[in-house]
């Protein structure tokens, strides 16, 4: 691996992390003044209530931008606003509520001249997924897992650093919300582009979450439809039509028993021609939109 110079935009999307925003900036400050990288960073305070802008405007310092959502946009979109406000080539995103241990930033940075993306897992000293949150998070990374044919850890880490021009190929697939992450990492997994894993630990956080269970669990199921539909369409239609076809084929062995040809039979015969017919169209639609793929 060759030591080189990365020039670095680091991302920090905040919404009412007034108690730890300062801390964070302080850190990553402490951490790349002391490499050789040209780096800058970009916090977007995301219409914040709780006296964040204040704890900004007390900031005088020219490596650090600061840009102010006029309204509440969402986790993705301001990644987005950030990364088009960036100068450098690569950029990092980390939290702005201390979870995340950004310490460790130069050790991601050392990949950066072989890989395309070089992601924090989150599989050391983990300390802060709650209890109630963790079989969801397991379902995402198998669900993830599953539809790419790849084994993924951590797909919605918000430690990371990618390349600018990389992430840009597939920019109209990013969501404003919370789900930009997993877009991400599925996208470069799907491009075959190269991706490093480092394990790092998570920390406790300070303040108050900003996951509402209600909202974010309907989010989470649109989020794997839309995964789905959006990388591989056929790793979910096929296995349904399957199931539907194999009902099918009892609920007819059992018709043929009674001379009796019943509408459950009909009903899924016609079920499960129509779940592969959708399929075949997404898989389609898929591959005609996502020409610029496997680059
Ligand atoms: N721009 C923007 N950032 C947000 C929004 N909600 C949360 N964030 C930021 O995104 C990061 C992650 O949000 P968190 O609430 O910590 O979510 P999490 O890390 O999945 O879960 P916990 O840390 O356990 O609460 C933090 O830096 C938040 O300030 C939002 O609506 N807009
Ligand atoms: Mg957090």
């Amino acid at each position: 691996m060759a030591k080189q110079k990365t020039e670095i935009s680091i991302i920090i999307p905040c919404f009412n992390e007034s108690r730890t925003i300062l801390e964070t900036i302080k850190k990553l400050n402490q951490i790349f003044s002391k490499s050789q990288n040209s780096y800058e960073i970009i916090v977007i305070n995301d219409a914040s209530t709780d006296g964040t802008q204040d704890q900004l405007d007390k900031l005088n310092d020219l490596r650090v931008r600061i840009i102010s959502n006029r309204f509440q946009l969402g986790y993705g979109a301001s990644i987005k606003i950030g990364i088009k406000n960036s100068r450098f080539e690569w950029i990092g995103i980390c939290d702005a509520d201390g979870t995340y241990p950004v310490d460790r930033f130069p050790d991601l940075l050392k990949y950066a001249n072989d890989f395309d993306m070089v992601v924090g897992e989150r599989t050391g000293k983990v300390r802060s997924i709650p209890f109630f949150r963790r079989p969801a998070k397991w379902f995402l990374n198998r669900f993830a897992s599953y539809l790419v044919k790849r084994k993924i850890k951590d797909v919605n880490s918000g430690m990371r650093l990618f390349r600018k021009e990389i992430a840009g190929y597939y920019w109209n697939l990013f969501p404003d919300g919370f789900s930009f992450t997993t877009t991400m990492t599925l996208a470069f997994i799907m491009g075959n582009h190269r991706i490093k894993n480092l394990s790092i630990d998570y920390m406790k956080r300070k303040g108050r979450s900003k996951i509402r269970p209600f909202r974010d669990t309907y989010n989470f199921i649109l989020l794997i439809l839309r995964l789905a539909m959006l990388f591989n369409p056929l790793r979910v239609f096929m296995p349904a039509f399957f199931i539907v076809f194999f009902m099918t084929f009892i609920s007819l062995g059992r018709d043929i028993h009674n001379l009796n040809l019943t509408d459950t039979t009909v009903m899924l015969f016609i079920f499960s021609i129509i779940i592969l017919m959708i399929g075949l169209l997404a898989d389609l639609i898929n591959k005609k939109s996502t020409e610029s793929w496997g680059r």
